[in-house]
């Protein structure tokens, strides 16, 4: 098939993808709805997707991937740059000129016998001065599939780049044997480069995503003057109509699409609030003509976790992938050919299909303590699906905004929410996230893994520069800089119970860190940051759950705990340092500063 672009260095590069893996037949996706359904009628045929009741889930298909091959492979990730500091202690590194030498005999002949798709796709809506482009070369039909829906994919995508330019991410991605011992997700940033090859799944293979959006993206951004952050991004529109616009930064499963897609509570709606989605994962930030921060997002769909996904939950995201949906490693319903997942609702299917593709009887296989879904099991959703996405979404300059949020899962020592002093304290505070792993549900301290700006598998360069990069970006912004924010729905009692409601109640957080960019309500100066006053969070409708006692506990600061935590910064300065992080100066102060007001 031809080319679908005039641009010689797309084509060219192309040719020498083909010349290395070759294909017997090469495809360019196009993005019409004929090609797209031809390849999912194929996929079908084949057995790589397996067909769902299309009068209950209309447009719905299904995938399993190799039970070694489920989620983002961050052992196997890697950044290649020329020299082994400008990747810096938070990535696994390898010369580039060594990596291409071990990758390509790899691929060399890999696609014999099969089908080369070349997906030209936009990250960013189309004509945004903030979109990007990348070609995506692969092997595979469930990748054609999922880009459709997560990026803008086909002809439309070259409208950006031109007939000439050579600004364009090459992804090439091959399935070879889905072999974990040969698995490889590597970034190349100075070629503008992605390589991967034998995994079948998600953000190893959906290369717009971490592996662009984030990855090649943070570098690109660090030289251009943006940012590409791990964070949703929401409108809260107020009873007056007017819509404030905030991101949010939480680690992988998390809480972003939660967050993105909140119902608030009934005294919130009935007052007029609203809240429309923007993003679910992904920001670029940069900054406008007016000098304010705006924000895109780049994707075009949701690749959202299933587990947990239910009718009280995230009624958005369940309805957001009731039609034209990809599901990945949930269970199936034999009885009628639907999905199900754990806690989509109380009735496990008798006659289930597990993620891995046995035939079980739900309810035995669970009480056995077998899960019928992957935890980390997804769907991949068009944002238009939405009922909530805000009429934003496509606005090729983004939206500006107010208020910035950092969030982790902490069993204790984060208070549910505070404020920091100012960009280059929310700055330190970003460097602070970390999180600790659900299965701690004693209330004691859980083991803490770093994950600064939940960006830790995602910045595709030196951390120390990437915080750097961070305050270059506040001294740009200066006035108009957004507020920064923490906050934890995490906290847990005495026997691992959440303390917080969460999810829809969310809202009343969000209430008071939007007054508090507006100036409108006061706030308790502490050590840590300024804190919400007592009485200060609405509870309206939770007085019982959330009485005053439990509201002291989540608000309090632990000197104690505080001060371990102090101690543990320290140590990781330290450690990234000692790796050849260039931490700067001002997170170092603030560090000091920080240990300082906390003992007075
Ligand atoms: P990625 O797609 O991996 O980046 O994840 P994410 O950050 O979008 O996380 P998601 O919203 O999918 O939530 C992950 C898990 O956290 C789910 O099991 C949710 O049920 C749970 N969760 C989300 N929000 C809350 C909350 O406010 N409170 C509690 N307790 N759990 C939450
Ligand atoms: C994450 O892990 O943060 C995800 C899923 O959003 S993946 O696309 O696999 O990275
Ligand atoms: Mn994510």
């Amino acid at each position: 098939m031809a080319t679908l672009t005039k641009n010689p260095n797309v084509n060219a590069w192309v040719d020498e993808m083909i010349a290395l893996t070759k294909p017997e037949k090469v495809v360019w996706i196009d993005g019409s709805d004929e090609q797209l359904q031809a390849l999912r009628d194929e996929a079908l045929s084949t057995g790589e997707m397996v067909a769902l009741n299309q009068e209950k889930l209309p447009g719905c298909i299904y995938h399993r991937t190799n039970p070694n091959d489920v989620a983002r492979v961050e052992d196997r990730t890697f950044i290649c740059t020329r020299n082994k500091e400008d990747a810096g202690p938070t990535n696994n590194w390898c010369d580039p000129k060594e990596m291409y030498a071990k990758l390509t005999p790899m691929y060399d002949g890999v696609m014999a016998g099969r089908t080369m798709y070349v997906i030209p796709y936009s990250m960013g809506p189309i004509g945004s001065p903030l979109a990007k482009v990348g070609v995506e070369v692969t092997d595979s039909i469930y990748v054609v599939l999922n880009m459709d829906i997560m990026t803008r994919v086909g002809v439309k995508a070259f409208e950006n780049l031109g007939d000439t330019s050579d600004d364009f991410v090459r992804g090439l991605h091959a399935r070879a044997d889905i072999d974990p011992e040969k698995r490889y997700i590597v970034q190349f940033p100075e070629d503008n480069t992605i390589w991967s090859i034998n995994s079948g799944y998600g953000g190893n293979v959906l290369l717009g995503k971490k592996c662009f959006a984030l990855r090649i993206a943070s570098f690109q951004g660090k030289n251009e003057g943006w940012m590409a952050e791990h964070m949703l991004i929401l409108g809260v529109e107020k009873p007056d109509g007017e819509v404030k616009y905030i991101t949010a930064a939480f680690p992988s499963a998390c809480g972003k699409t939660n967050l993105a897609m909140l119902i608030p509570p009934a005294c919130y709606t009935e007052a007029g609030y609203k809240v429309w989605t923007v993003g679910d994962d992904i920001a670029w930030l940069k900054q406008g003509p007016d000098g304010k921060l705006y924000a895109i997002n780049p994707e075009n769909g949701f690749f959202g976790v299933a587990p947990g996904t239910n009718e009280k939950s995230n009624p958005n995201a369940l309805h957001t992938a009731m039609r034209d949906t990809i599901f990945t490693n949930v269970a199936i319903n034999n009885a009628d050919q639907t999905v199900w997942w754990e806690k989509l609702d109380k009735n496990p299917p008798v006659d289930a299909t597990e993620w891995k593709g046995a035939k079980v009887n739900g309810p035995e296989y669970i009480a056995q303590g077998g899960s019928l879904a992957h935890p980390n099991s997804r769907f991949t959703a068009p944002a238009r699906n939405c009922p909530c996405i805000s009429k934003e979404f496509n606005n090729p300059a983004g939206v500006p905004v107010s208020a910035i949020i950092f969030g982790g899962r902490r069993a204790s020592t984060t208070p549910l929410v505070y404020q920091s002093f100012d960009w280059i304290h929310g700055t330190y505070v970003g460097s602070a996230v970390s999180s600790e792993t659900t299965a701690a549900a004693t209330g004691a301290v859980g083991v803490l893994r770093h994950d600064p700006m939940a960006m830790k598998p995602f910045i595709g360069y030196n951390v120390g520069d990437y915080w750097a990069h961070w305050l270059e970006m506040g001294e740009k912004l200066g006035e108009n800089a957004p507020k920064i924010f923490n906050v934890n729905w995490f906290k847990q009692d005495e026997n691992g119970n959440f303390i917080w409601p969460g999810f829809g109640d969310n809202m009343r957080v969000l209430d008071w860190i939007i007054k508090r960019c507006e100036g409108t309500i006061d706030a308790e100066e502490t050590a840590i940051g300024y804190l919400p006053k007592m009485g200060d969070i609405n509870v309206t409708g939770i007085e019982d759950e959330v009485t005053p006692e439990i509201m002291e506990k989540l608000l309090h600061v632990d000197k104690e705990l505080w001060t371990k935590e102090i101690a543990e910064m320290r140590n990781y300065y330290k450690e990234l340092s000692d790796k050849g992080a260039r931490i700067p100066a001002a997170l170092e102060a603030q560090l000091d500063a920080l240990e300082a007001r906390l003992a007075k």
